[in-house]
């Protein structure tokens, strides 16, 4: 697995925490040492979320951290994203890869085992698995699945495989999520919502190189 697949997922949402801008939470994302940022805008029109996404591509540009598109490859494309995730309303995996290439990166969500390998057999660079705990922020996320679902999936999946895991996780659960097997975790409100959102980022960056960190990475 990429080393840079593993840590803390960023999720920008304008709509949690009205203060915060996606631009906001995009900065505290990259300063406090995500792995990721995904921009998550289910509202704005197409020039709106091509400007927001332009911008962040710029802030991610010289830095460790990877900027995914959530849902549209045409703004993943536009912007120059490092990637798209999709989910089951999305483009399939093939159609997006036949558009993105094999260079950039696509993650798909998934519910459970089947839908995980479905996923791997299609060409996805990583799988996202929830919702976990209980969430406001996503209103249809469904019953949460827990942290089981997250030792299942990762038994199907190809040893080293990227398994993200999102919904409901925050400072005082993350721990958990990561021993359970994630690799890393995918958070909209723990860091939208925090006092200090920089700091909310490299306390579970810290989380992840405390109980994930220290596992060989060969490749
Ligand atoms: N997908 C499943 S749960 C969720 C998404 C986008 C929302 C996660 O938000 P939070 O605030 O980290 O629970
Ligand atoms: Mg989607």
């Amino acid at each position: 697995m990429p080393k840079k697949f593993a840590g803390v997922y960023v999720v920008t949402d304008r709509f949690v925490n009205p203060n915060r801008s996606h631009i906001d939470i995009a900065k505290a994302a990259v300063k406090g040492g995500a792995s990721f940022v995904q921009i998550r805008d289910k509202e704005a029109t197409t020039r709106q979320l091509l400007d927001w996404a332009r911008a962040i591509r710029d802030l991610t540009r010289n830095n460790d951290t990877l900027f995914i598109v959530n849902d549209r490859v045409d703004i993943a494309l536009a912007s120059e994203a490092d990637g798209v995730h999709l989910g089951d309303d999305d483009m399939p995996v093939p159609i997006a890869r036949r558009l993105l290439g094999a260079s950039k990166i696509i993650g798909r969500s998934v519910a459970n085992e089947d839908e995980a390998i479905k996923a791997v057999a299609e060409g996805a660079d990583y799988v996202s698995i929830g919702s976990i705990f209980a969430t406001s922020t996503k209103t249809d996320a469904g019953e949460p699945i827990g942290l089981e679902a997250i030792k299942r999936v990762r038994e199907v999946l190809p040893k080293d495989y990227p398994l993200v895991a999102i919904g409901g996780i925050n400072l005082q659960n993350a721990a958990k999520v990561f021993e359970a097997g994630a690799d890393a975790v995918a958070v909209i409100s723990a860091v939208a919502c925090a006092d200090d959102p920089v700091d909310a980022v490299r306390q579970l960056k810290r989380l992840w190189e405390k109980i994930r960190g220290g596992e060989q990475r060969c490749n």
